[in-house]
């Protein structure tokens, strides 16, 4: 054999999967969650943690959890048993260099439309340890492994700094109030004003509220005891203005309503009232006049599509309207979504699915369409700050990962960091251009 062939040969085997391990770890509330270890023959050792959501959508892919007592029923012991008895035998000597061909192996595996078998928390975290140990069996990081080396813009964050819904013990329904840094003109910039305003906020709140309301919600971002949206929005616009930036040139607002999360009856709970669709969709267009709000995800429940697509025939341009647990980042349903005019793009997590390769799916078609993917945690995290990695390799532009605060969000902040210095001065920050209407 040619000693230059041989060479190749050997590299390639170096990918091959050599031993696949679960176990159970916790997540950010102290729930159960699977860890997947995957090495590599060449060495190369990767890991992947699972995620979890408290508002899920009715489409996602279902994690597995044990029932019984044990963690009062959260335990993930069945899907920790899912990946080291049926994925680990089906995927050891496949190349994680291949890892797409990975994940439609474990897809194969499963069998079932929704990961119900395996677990989508089983899989999340396999497909995610597979391509990590791919990236260190080629000593690259994450994101240049997947992107390349034309990989190389820096997402501007869309950070949660008042949390409600779901994630809160507050009245505020819609559940996710953010701010996106569009003015920098580098990442640590970013981050750094978003840190400004953050603190800001919170000297704030606790001069209006009193201290109870600088606890904070699932996500990092404050909970206070507000009950109205517009509340929220002008205490985060006071802490930009208090910071010392301008609203709407430094700083825009994002709203995440989770909007099937308050959906009873035929009517939203919304603002300590009862909200026909109707009622809804002139609150958002009257806040988006009041506000620089320029992206509202989750308008409506997710069997309303039709009021998502008036309610953007209403906004005309003004803001993005933006599909989670409509889309729960399928191909499918993003395609449909987007070509009926209901979204401007979608909030892409892998979990939701519960393989890269299927994420992968949805945010090329999404970047195919001219829309826009939102790389996502969820509102269970842990360490694993491969999204962060996942944003830079496809070059979304936006990530939403939480408020800068709590480790499993500074987590993925602090990898971009990394990447930005790694990159030296050849990172672009992506602004303002992010997320204005394509
Ligand atoms: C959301 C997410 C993440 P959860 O609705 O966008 O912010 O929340 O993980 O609870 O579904
Ligand atoms: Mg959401």
């Amino acid at each position: 054999m040619e000693t230059e062939t041989r060479r190749r040969v050997e590299r390639v085997s170096e990918f091959a999967i050599e031993h696949v391990r679960a176990l159970q770890v916790l997540d950010s509330r102290g729930d159960p969650t699977v860890e997947v270890v995957v090495v590599t023959k060449g060495g190369g050792c990767g890991r992947g943690t699972a995620p979890a959501g408290a508002s899920r959508g009715l489409r996602e892919a279902v994690e597995l959890r044990d029932g019984g007592r044990r963690y009062l029923g959260r335990g993930v012991e069945s899907a920790v048993a899912a990946v080291n008895r049926y994925i680990a035998p089906a995927i050891v000597g496949m190349s994680s260099h291949r890892f797409r061909e990975v994940d439609r192996r474990i897809i194969e595996v499963d069998g079932t439309p929704n990961k119900s078998r395996l677990g989508a928390n089983a899989t999340t975290a396999t497909s995610l340890a597979v391509v990590n140990a791919a990236a260190d069996t080629a000593g690259l990081p994450l994101f240049e492994f997947l992107g390349g080396r034309l990989a190389r813009t820096l997402p501007v964050p869309l950070m949660n700094i008042i949390n409600g819904g779901a994630h809160a013990g507050n009245e505020l329904s819609f559940q996710e109030f953010m701010v996106a840094p569009v003015g920098a003109s580098t990442f640590s910039e970013a981050l750094r004003m978003a840190v400004e305003v953050y603190k800001t906020l919170k000297e704030l709140l606790k001069k209006t509220y009193g201290p109870q309301a600088i606890n904070v919600g699932d996500e990092g971002g404050f909970a206070p005891p507000m009950r109205e949206t517009r509340e929220a929005l002008e205490a985060i616009a006071r802490a930009v203005s208090e910071a010392g930036y301008e609203v709407g040139e430094d700083f825009v607002l994002a709203i995440d309503a989770a909007a099937s999360h308050s959906y009873r009856d035929g009517a939203y709970l919304v603002d300590g009232r009862r909200l026909e669709s109707d009622g809804l969709l002139e609150l958002y267009a009257s806040i988006v006049s009041e506000f620089p709000v320029v992206s509202i995800e989750d308008p409506f429940a997710e069997d309303q599509p039709h009021y998502f697509r008036e309610l953007r025939s209403a906004l005309g341009g003004r803001a993005l309207v933006i599909g989670d647990d409509l889309t729960v980042t399928r191909a499918e349903l993003v395609s449909r979504h987007f070509s009926e005019g209901a979204i401007d793009g979608a909030i892409v997590k892998i979990n939701q699915v519960g393989t890269l390769v299927e994420a992968e799916e949805s945010i090329e078609l999404l970047k195919r369409l001219g829309g826009r993917a939102i790389v996502s945690h969820r509102s269970g995290e842990t360490e694993d700050a491969s999204i962060a990695h996942i944003a830079v390799a496809y070059g979304t532009g936006l990530i939403k990962t939480g408020a800068p605060a709590r480790g499993e969000r500074t987590s993925k902040y602090n990898e971009l960091l990394r990447i930005e210095d790694y990159l030296s001065g050849d990172s672009r920050y992506a602004g303002r251009g992010a997320l204005g209407r394509s």
